[in-house]
């Protein structure tokens, strides 16, 4: 495969931008290759400058589950554009997302815009330390909240593809004031609050974690998480940055039962513009500012081009009754042609899936944390990833990522996705 252009442009970004990119687990670093350079994409398909085509299962890590350029979502940001591209004051579009999130995600009373994932839980965390008084919070090993300085303490995604230690300048008071348990075992958290007593503001949560490699919770973790923490009165936040709108129509918490105190969104939320958001109860939720003392504020909140992309992405959904029936089918269709080429191979890989969301992990063990999913040969994993590359198919370049399906997936792309595994796996073995 010839990547002769998207090599010579990697060379010059890197004399313009810290390794060569603006996002690191963008640089294929774990996977010994330059990354590729992407000129356009459409439905399933990505398009490197090269000429290359290939089968999407990045889908922009999440945010295009209609698939790439979903013709009327560009049309609608077309439009929009026409009118101006922000205002630095409020449009009737914030109102309009806003009324849809709440029609996905009835736990969510109240709801603030802002432009990212990592800008939601930096928020989400300062709401609960101003609601409890409280300081401390709970994560849990190999769960990524993005970069806000207290969530990067033995995180997933970038941090754990790139085996960073916790990162250098978070100071220590900082870190000191998150504590690490284990995902899906209950006594660790137990254990953490017997230690804080009265001293943790709020528990963080991937309900259905995308940044150690697909990880679901178990249900009775996740029933006993809500428990403590409603007897404990520390605050439950599901993180459905990635998990939400992707997992079910009303994200994890629908698909679980399980109602958080906060919730917070990002990726399909803005259908690929940059949106993220964070909501829940009201008589949280009305401690931001202006409502309330807890301040939050950003030039591009609720930016009328990144509304109407959200809008569009949830409308499509929302008229669509069979939309995750479907997405569910043709992903089933592809797990069991998964599972049918391990046995063929007679490989004992595990495959974890949740949705529209799986990671093929190469470790024989049951992967249900971040030490388990640490039990993969993230050689075999590289050369997997190559192979699958050469043969026309795009997956995270990382052991410790999702790989996302689209409503764009047609059976030929399953097919041919099928086909490039079969063959990448028997090269392994
Ligand atoms: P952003 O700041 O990247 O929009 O969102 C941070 C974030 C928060 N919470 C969860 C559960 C997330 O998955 C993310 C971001 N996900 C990564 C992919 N694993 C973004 C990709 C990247 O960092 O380039």
């Amino acid at each position: 495969m010839d990547t002769t252009i998207s090599s010579k442009l990697f060379a010059e970004a890197q004399q313009h931008m810290p390794g060569g990119v603006n996002s690191p687990v963008r640089a294929f670093k774990s996977v010994g290759r330059d990354p590729l350079y992407i000129s356009r994409a459409k439905g399933s398909k990505i398009y490197d400058v090269d000429g290359n085509q290939f089968i999407d299962y990045i889908g922009s890590w999440g945010p295009m589950i209609l698939g790439h350029a979903y013709q009327s979502v560009i049309d609608a940001v077309k439009t929009a554009a026409e009118d101006g591209t922000s205002f630095g004051a409020s449009c009737e579009k914030e109102i309009e997302l806003a009324k849809l999130v709440k029609k996905f995600v009835p736990s969510i009373q109240i709801i603030r815009m802002v432009n990212s994932g990592t800008e939601a839980t930096m928020s989400a965390l300062r709401l609960a330390r101003g609601f409890t008084g409280r300081e401390k919070i709970i994560k849990f090993e190999g769960c990524y909240h993005g970069h806000g300085d207290s969530f990067l303490s033995k995180a997933g995604s970038g941090v754990a593809t790139l085996s960073l230690p916790d990162s250098p300048g978070v100071t220590r008071s900082t870190a000191g004031d998150t504590l690490n348990a284990k995902y899906n075992y209950i006594k660790s958290v137990y254990d953490l609050i017997e230690q804080n007593k009265g001293g943790i503001a709020a528990v963080f949560i991937e309900p259905v974690a995308g940044n150690m490699g697909c990880v679901a919770a178990n249900t009775e973790f996740l029933q006993s998480l809500r428990d403590v923490c409603t007897s404990e009165g520390i605050l439950l936040i599901f993180d459905e940055v990635m998990s939400g709108f992707r997992v079910a129509r009303g994200g994890a918490q629908e698909l679980y039962g399980v109602t958080p105190d906060l919730t917070t969104f990002g990726k399909i939320i803005g259908g690929g513009l940059p949106v993220g958001a964070y909501g829940g109860r009201r008589e949280i939720m009305n401690l931001i500012a202006p409502a309330g003392p807890v301040y939050q504020a950003g030039t591009l909140s609720g930016n009328p081009l990144a509304m109407t992309a959200g809008i569009e992405t949830l409308r499509i959904i929302d008229d669509d009754p069979e939309f995750y029936t479907r997405l569910s089918n043709s992903c089933e269709y592809l797990y069991e042609g998964f599972r049918n080429n391990l046995s063929e191979l007679k490989l004992a890989y595990t495959l974890n899936t949740c949705g529209s969301m799986f990671t093929l992990f190469f470790t024989s063990d049951v992967v249900t944390d971040f030490d388990s999913a640490k039990t993969s040969d993230t050689a075999k994993f590289k050369s997997y990833f190559g192979r699958m590359l050469d043969n026309g198919v795009y997956l995270p370049p990382s052991q410790f990522e999702a790989c996302f399906t689209s409503s764009a997936h047609q059976k030929e792309d399953l097919d041919r996705t099928l086909t490039a595994n079969y063959l990448a796996l028997l090269e392994r073995r």
